[in-house]
């Protein structure tokens, strides 16, 4: 204790000797914090470089507890007060502590249950914890001499989560990577926390719950994988989805800064797309047409006699897949004389034949042509266009 005040007035004298009184709005002995803007579970470390309150050069000093001198650490409603901090070496005047943040009451899932361990309790240098408000400030002082407190302010504030896919289109045998940011989720800096993501796609629009987990203790950053199947129902972090479906995926934020009010909730949401490893000019394969009688049985083309026009199409891909297979007629002059569609669903790798009746109705030469596209709306070619000629000779 005499050795400190000692110290005080040494640094006392030597201003006086250094004819400029002391700067008491701008003294040497600033305050550090890490940030200048913390979430409300941060931790926070503090610095003050003291020289003049290094009374022992060959031992760890320490300040914020001598009667006066106190460090006090506070928030609109709590504070810590005195609050010790150590130096850092035995002869560095530079001296350090951490607290930890505890936010307050709040549900931060939506799940009715407050998830925060509100508390004010400690003395330093580490063992320090805070409440704090939404939009509070955290203030440190310290009256490092007589009549000189020095202040250092920092901001407490929430954030609005933000959610990224690591890609804009997936193919279907790739995993997902879904990050959320969201410092505010970093409720203990000391474990890894981890929050619920709603990942669904178009096919499976109920889709999965997926924890993501903070990549780091402190990091206020979380990561989910996700696969996908097009065969079997959506579980743990598997999604149904099939090609050409988006993906979406959506966390709520339950902690939104002002002018948000402290209950209101905001669901961030992202897009991305699961798409083929197969081209889809190579989804579907066709066979060329053939006509036949009403048995099948392969015939030549008679006037005003009704025929089948048969083709087989096959999928390509172990999952379902959509089309729409189109035929059309022309005749010689190529007019459009008749044109006709089936839409439908082919399971994986599965063949199907298709027939359409036509009549003939002159003597022309005619040429059937077929083309297989995912719909009427996207006209996206799933095989290549075949086409077969007629020559009618009547
Ligand atoms: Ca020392
Ligand atoms: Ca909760
Ligand atoms: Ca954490
Ligand atoms: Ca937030």
């Amino acid at each position: 204790m005499i050795e400190i005040v000692l110290s005080v007035l040494s640094f006392l004298v030597l201003s006086a000797y250094a004819e400029e009184p002391p700067d008491y709005f701008n003294p040497y002995a600033p305050i550090f914090t890490d940030k200048e803007v913390y979430s409300w579970t941060d931790k926070v470390h503090i610095t003050i470089v003291a020289p003049s309150w290094n009374a022992n050069k060959y031992g760890i000093d320490s300040i914020g507890t001598q009667d006066g001198h106190f460090i006090k650490i506070s928030t609109a409603g709590h504070s810590l007060e005195p609050y010790k901090l150590t130096e850092t070496e035995p002869n560095s005047g530079v001296f350090v502590g951490e607290i930890i943040l505890t936010g307050f009451l709040h549900d931060v899932d939506d799940d009715g249950n407050p998830d925060t361990n509100p508390r004010t309790v400690g003395s330093g240098p580490t063992n320090g914890f805070l409440e704090v408000e939404r939009d509070g400030g955290l203030t440190i002082s310290f009256e490092f001499a007589d009549g000189v407190v020095l202040i250092h302010s920092a901001t407490i504030s929430w954030n609005i989560g933000q959610i990224i896919f690591d890609k804009p289109i997936f193919l279907v045998g790739e995993t997902a990577k879904i990050r959320v940011i969201d410092p505010d989720m970093n409720l203990n800096p000391e474990t890894v926390d981890r929050i619920e993501v709603e990942v669904s796609s178009d096919s499976d629009v109920a889709g999965i719950l997926v924890d993501a987990i903070e990549t780091e203790d402190d990091s206020g950053l979380f990561e989910a994988m996700v696969s996908f199947t097009q065969n079997s129902v959506s579980s743990g972090n598997r999604l149904f989805a099939i090609p050409g479906d988006s993906i979406y995926a959506k966390y709520e934020d339950n902690t939104l800064p002002s002018p948000y009010s402290i209950q209101d909730d905001l669901d961030i949401q992202i897009e991305s797309k699961l798409e083929s490893e197969v081209p889809p000019i190579q989804r579907i394969s066709v066979e060329d047409v053939f006509l036949a009688d009403s048995f099948g049985i392969p015939i030549e083309p008679t006037i005003n006699e009704q025929i089948q026009i048969v083709g087989m199409i096959t999928n390509n891909q172990n999952y379902d897949q959509i089309f729409v297979y189109i035929i059309q007629v022309r005749d010689q002059d190529g007019t459009v004389v008749y044109l006709s569609w089936i839409q439908g669903e082919l399971t994986s790798n599965q063949s199907l034949e298709l027939s359409q009746s036509w009549t003939p109705t002159g003597a022309s030469n005619y040429v059937i042509e077929t083309f297989v596209w995912d719909s009427l709306k996207d006209q996206i070619p799933l095989s290549p266009n075949s086409s077969l000629s007629l020559f009618n000779n009547d």
